[in-house]
């Protein structure tokens, strides 16, 4: 393509703004299209598009190397096999009489024989080797008690062994009474006797007694088994034995 120089004077008169005339007009054929421009700059960055589906599990990571704290205990184990037998214990103390519905005692002959117990009585007889021991829960006299002995066919108890004495205590103990035991005091104070005249082989006094001096001609049974001198109008527990 070209251009007259009127032309470009034209155009370059009006770009600097002086006034002028229009004198002259070359007219051409039309040129050639020129070549196509560049390409213009890329655009600007469209709109997020929607969220897309959550992709594939990745693989494994390595092995992580915080500590963690120790879980909870787990069940308990099956029981292990039984282990081997211990020795024998010792024998265990002797315990308290029981309510036995039937005492056994050594009749005469050395005869082995059983006594069924009626209920009401069960836990107010019980034998040591050859005696029984009996009660029937009430508190008297010391006279009344060898009065109510007699007409049951005995006498008033009194223990000759610690076997004894434990069973009869364990009256004492059942009916939280003291009883009186089958001593009394002779002329010669602090010389105890059995209802028959004889010394005393076995005794479970208290400390510090008999202290009665004279005065105090009976003996009682306290509730842990052991005796005290004291007169013998107070009301105790009777215990016969037979
Ligand atoms: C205390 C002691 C005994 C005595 C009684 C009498 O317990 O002195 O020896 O037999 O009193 O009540
Ligand atoms: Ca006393």
């Amino acid at each position: 393509m070209w251009l007259c120089p009127l032309a470009l004077t034209l155009i370059l008169m009006a770009a600097s703004g002086a006034a002028c005339e229009v004198k002259d007009v070359c007219v051409g054929s039309p040129g050639i299209p020129g070549t196509p421009g560049s390409h213009g700059l890329p655009g600007r960055d469209g709109r997020d598009g929607v969220k897309g589906d959550p992709g594939p599990p990745g693989p494994m990571g390595p092995p992580g190397d915080m500590q963690c704290p120790s879980g909870n205990d787990g069940l308990p184990g099956a029981p292990g096999v039984p282990g081997e037998c211990g020795e024998k214990g010792e024998p265990g103390e002797r315990g308290p009489p029981g309510d036995d519905p039937e005492v056994s005692y050594t009749g005469v002959m050395g005869v082995r024989q059983t006594l069924q117990v009626p209920q009401g009585l069960q836990g107010s007889i019980m034998t040591i080797g050859e005696k029984i021991f009996s009660t029937n829960g009430q508190s008297v006299t010391f006279d009344a008690i060898q009065e109510a002995c007699a007409r049951a066919g005995g006498r008033i108890a009194v223990p000759r062994s610690p076997e004894e004495n434990e069973a009869i205590a364990s009256f004492v103990k059942k009916y939280n009474t003291y009883a009186y035991v089958g001593l009394t005091e002779g002329p010669r104070p602090g010389d105890f006797r059995y209802s028959d005249g004889t010394p005393v082989n076995y005794t479970n006094w208290y400390p510090g007694e008999p202290a009665g001096r004279g005065k105090e001609q009976c003996v009682e049974m306290y509730t842990d088994g052991q005796w005290n001198d004291r007169n013998c109008l107070q009301y105790r527990l009777t215990i016969c034995e037979f």
